[in-house]
This record gives C-alpha cells, sequence and structure tokens, in this order.
C-alpha cells in the first residue's frame, strides 16, 4: 500500500517524534521505502517526459525588477535545457517515469549512478526554477502568517529581511538562498549549483523543510539588467515574492 503523507502531516509527526530533519540523512533511507506524495508543487513527468510549467503571467510582469528579456530567456532557454537534460536521463533509466521530481531530489543519494548527477543538476534546476516561477508577482503584499513567523523566527520583519539579504548576498559563485520552515521557525539557507533543500545528498544536510521561498543568485537570472549589481536584484526582490503564494503554502 503507498502511503500519502503531505508535507505539513509529515512535520508535525517528525516535529512529534523529535527526529527533525536529521532522520532525512543518508542513513535513513528506510524512511523512503514508501513513495511519499506532496500535495505542493508535486511535479511529475507526463507521458514519460517532463514539460516547461505555465508561466502563468507575462515576460514583462516583473519589470523593472527582473526585465522582460532575462525572463525570456531564463524561462524559454536556461528552464528548458534542465528539463531536457533531465528526461535524457529518465530515459536511460525508465522506472524513475513513475516517480515525482520530489521523489527523486529527496531519494538523490540513493538514485543509479548513470543518472545521479544529472537528476541533481538538471532535476534540481526544473524543481527550483518551477518552484521560483510560482513565487513571483509583483504588487502583493506581506501576509500575516508569514509576518507572524518572521516576528518570532528573526524578531521582525525588517530583521528577516536584512538577514536574507546579507546571505544572499554571500552566497559566492552560482546557487540559491531559501527561507524554509522548519519545526515551525523560518529559516534561512543557501545552496550552491541547482541544490535545494530537498535533497537527502546535498551539502545541507540538517534540512529537511518545507520550502517557502528561493531566489535565484546565478548571474543569468540578474546581469541584463543589474550587471555585476547583485544587491539591487537582491533588494528588488522583495516587490517581485508572490506574498499570497506564501501564506497558501503557509496553510
Ligand atoms: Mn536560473
Amino acid at each position: 500500500m503507498k502511503s500519502k503523507i503531505d508535507r505539513k502531516s509529515f512535520l508535525k509527526a517528525t516535529a512529534l517524534l523529535g527526529i527533525g530533519s536529521i532522520a532525512f540523512g543518508s542513513k535513513a533511507k528506510g524512511l523512503f521505502a514508501e513513495p511519499m506524495v506532496y500535495s505542493v508543487n508535486d511535479i511529475k513527468p507526463k507521458d514519460g517526459k517532463y514539460e516547461l510549467p505555465p508561466l502563468g503571467y507575462a515576460y514583462n510582469a516583473l519589470e523593472p525588477i527582473i526585465d522582460a528579456q532575462t525572463m525570456e530567456i531564463h524561462y524559454t532557454k536556461h528552464h528548458q535545457a534542465y528539463i531536457n537534460k533531465l528526461n535524457e536521463a529518465i530515459d536511460k533509466e525508465p522506472s524513475l517515469k513513475n516517480k515525482s521530481l520530489e521523489e527523486l531530489l529527496l531519494n538523490l543519494s540513493s538514485m543509479p549512478a548513470s543518472v545521479k548527477s544529472v537528476i541533481r543538476n538538471h532535476g534540481g534546476g526544473h524543481w527550483n526554477h518551477s518552484f521560483f516561477w510560482k513565487s513571483l508577482k509583483t504588487g502583493t503584499n506581506m501576509g500575516s502568517s508569514f509576518s507572524k513567523l518572521a516576528n518570532s523566527s528573526f524578531g521582525g520583519v525588517e530583521e528577516f529581511k536584512s538577514t536574507f539579504e546579507k546571505i544572499a548576498m554571500g552566497v559566492f559563485g552560482s546557487g540559491w538562498a531559501w527561507v524554509i520552515l522548519q519545526n515551525g521557525q523560518l529559516k534561512i539557507t543557501t545552496s550552491a549549483n541547482q541544490d535545494n533543500p530537498l535533497m537527502d545528498a546535498a551539502a545541507v544536510p540538517e534540512m529537511m523543510p518545507k520550502v517557502i521561498l528561493g531566489i535565484d543568485l546565478w548571474e543569468h537570472a540578474y546581469y541584463l539588467k543589474h550587471q555585476n549589481k547583485r544587491a539591487d536584484y537582491v533588494k528588488g526582490f522583495w516587490n517581485a515574492v508572490n506574498w499570497d503564494e506564501i501564506e497558501v503554502l503557509l496553510k
């Protein structure tokens, strides 16, 4: 029988057991004997192929923070390239076509060696960008669920923002900064390349959280508009966050 566990009840269960994120480490593979199904961002191949998800808005919708040309190239070229490489990998390992992308990433350390690095880099790229596009919208305001958590976790919304900006500015080279929810607290963390907090094999073993927000810190995400000024992009990002979507994630 397949178990179907949503993130909320799973986190609740792990919190009750007091096992927290350590249960997601490579020594706890037994937890993944049954497939986990997520209610949010459950990305699966369609007829054996992953597809570019609908963007849901125009390329210029996030101007001036993210310019239309960057959006178009980022979405149609970079994101599509991750999907193409991921599809090549699952063509080699057809058994993986029955699983969701989340399952592949959560179980990265047990993926077949022939495709592991492709799933990490390109599967990660597909998940990260699918999540990122949904996180973006102009004209929304931070909701009460998030601001309460920012207060309890960071001592205030401004403290949260300045901490996030500092951490995002500190990511060396290509990577991401993330806001995650773990044991009822918001945390900020980073990952290199296309790693993300779902990956049990990534260099962020303390995390198996609910991902709330992420910012793409690869230069392709901002260079056309902001050139070397990553700070302009990171500070502008707050006005491009889809706070309504974040309230949905926190429900
Ligand atoms: Mn990118």
